[in-house]
């Protein structure tokens, strides 16, 4: 081959490679930013950022509000120069939190339909801007979410972690893109809540903890609720709150020990007591003070794991009558009824229930409940759910269970045939979306859940969040499509690095013996298939 015919080929290669970088998939993943956009392309040059740098406004007072983030955002970075226009405009016909941005070295446009996609396009920009150390490399980008409902659920019961924490995590996942804090605040060693009618469900049922049943009362008063509330709403994050029940009341009832279900020993009051009307009028109250409390449209009520068979359903006179009065199916029976008037309780004051998918057999209405699908080994259940009609939202532990290991040595956490890895997080959920076929619609979306029995500090809390909290993210905004797991890895160590700035403690996937497993107390071990 001569020289020129050599070059020829070369430069065809080159255009060809190039022309590969334009599909969406692969260039979008090319950018620094996390979760993977929809569609993305990177130009050539960089807007350099600074106190030069004019920030302009087309489009209403949310847009002016957000100026004012993007301008203390962008001075610490120097001089600048070029532009910053953030545009919110029904006009554009964007979905709901859909963006785009578009960044040349003159400047940068921000746009979207909804404020919650102009936030997100400034998420994004700023990730884009860290990444280049204040120079934006010029890129397009078209942006929208795979799923709505892109979830953490934190378990707050078993060990309480407090506010300051609950916000940064707030922030981190404002960046991901995240949406909504499904928080878990009511089990068995403690509650986490202040209700005004009853002081002594936090000042007896806030005490102790899954180590430590004498530990002091740790809960949220009404005041730090509101705040966090509100603090969540800033970033574009709905705050679900957990009323774990008819199980898993045991705080509950150890301060109310006429609401309980029964039960010797560890299953003392693991129940409410199913048939007093007494039960459903405390019900009713708490759930009128969660509604004044938290704005979304939803009420968790639990439901998961009864365990009657521990409590009194079986042997209680009182118990054994109701359900012959009612003829119900036996305590099975019982279960369900509970659930459905609890339901309608939720209903009643305009909220729709959500429940873990034990509740699918209560038979709701489809139309007034959402499934949480939690037992991954039950595959069939998120099938039933959605044969049924009901939306879905997909937290199997396997492998979105963030209280499972992220490394075969590791020694405190969860296994079931295996563990959880981020690229597994990232990857789903199209290992099951073949069970979904046909009723993708009624996929509302799925979340990381992380529950603490083994979580005694904010050190291990870290360790076990990240860095799969990223990985969910890839999971619930990007679409199929647009997913490479390889270059999601690549962009993972930029994040470890912003984690580092935040003091998070993580566990690192790439060098796990540069990030040993912080301490944890004796009760916590590893649990295997349980
Ligand atoms: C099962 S997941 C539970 C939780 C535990 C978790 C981990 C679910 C709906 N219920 O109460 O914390 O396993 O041990």
């Amino acid at each position: 081959m001569t020289h020129n015919g050599f070059f020829t080929v070369a430069r065809r290669m080159l255009l060809a490679v190039a022309a590969l970088l334009m599909l969406p998939g692969a260039v979008s993943a090319q950018l620094p930013v996390i979760p993977t956009p929809a569609k993305a392309s990177a130009g050539r040059g960089a807007l350099a950022l600074g106190t030069a740098t004019a920030v302009n406004v087309c489009g209403g007072a949310y847009a002016d509000e957000l100026a004012d983030s993007v301008r203390a955002f962008i001075a610490p970075y120097g001089a600048g120069e070029g532009s910053v226009t953030l545009m919110l405009a029904d006009s554009l016909r964007l979905p709901d939190e859909a963006y785009t941005l578009e960044v040349s070295p003159d400047g940068a446009t921000l746009a979207a339909s909804s404020p919650a996609g102009l936030y997100y396009a400034f998420e994004a920009f700023r990730q884009l801007a860290r990444a280049g150390n204040g120079k934006v490399q010029s890129c397009r980008v078209s942006d929208a979410p795979r799923f709505a409902w892109r979830g953490f659920m934190l378990d707050e019961s078993r060990h309480f972690f407090g506010k300051e924490k609950v916000k940064q995590y707030l922030d981190i996942m404002a960046s991901l893109r995240l949406n909504v804090l499904h928080w878990h605040l009511v089990d068995e060693p403690g509650w986490r809540i202040e209700i005004k009618r009853y002081p002594r469900l936090t000042e007896v049922g806030g005490r102790g903890n899954w180590h430590d049943p004498e530990a002091p009362a740790q809960f949220y008063t009404q005041d730090d609720i509101r705040e966090i509330v509100a603090y969540a709403a800033d970033r574009h994050i709905m705050v679900v709150p957990e009323f774990d029940m008819p199980g898993h009341a045991s705080a509950a009832t150890r301060a109310y020990p006429e609401l309980s279900g029964g039960g010797e020993g560890q299953w003392a009051g693991f129940t409410f007591n199913p048939v007093r009307d007494s039960t459903f009028t405390f019900i009713a109250d708490v759930i009128d003070e969660l509604v004044e409390l938290f704005p979304a449209p939803y009420i968790h009520i639990g439901g998961d794991e009864v365990h009657y068979g521990n409590s009194s359903w079986y042997t209680s006179p009182e118990i054994q009558q109701y359900i012959a009065d009612n003829k119900l199916d036996g305590p099975v029976g019982l279960e369900r009824e509970f659930i459905r008037r609890v339901a309608d309780i939720v209903a009643a004051r305009g909220k729709t229930v959500i429940g873990w998918d034990e509740i699918i057999d209560a038979g709701i209405s489809p139309s007034k409940a959402v499934i949480m699908w939690w037992r991954h080994d039950k595959a069939h259940r998120l099938l039933m759910a959605l044969e049924s009609g009901y939306r879905v939202i997909m937290t199997p532990r396997r492998p979105l269970y963030a209280d499972f290991v992220q490394d075969p040595g590791h020694s405190v956490g969860r296994f079931w045939n295996g563990y959880n890895r981020i690229e597994d997080v990232a990857s789903f959920p199209e290992p099951v979306m073949y069970l979904a076929k046909g009723y993708e619609e009624q996929l509302l979306g799925l979340q990381m859940s992380l529950w603490t029995e083994r979580v005694a500090d904010t050190g291990r809390l870290d360790f076990m969040t990240f860095p799969r909290l990223a990985g969910v993210a890839e999971a619930a905004w990007t679409p199929a499509a647009s997913k490479e797991p390889t270059l999601f890895m690549r962009k993972l160590p930029r994040f470890l690095r912003w984690l580092d700035t935040k003091n998070i403690r993580y566990f690192n996937p790439f060098d796990p013996k540069s990030t040993p497993e912080p301490s944890a107390p004796d009760k916590a071990d590893v649990l295997k298939n349980g």
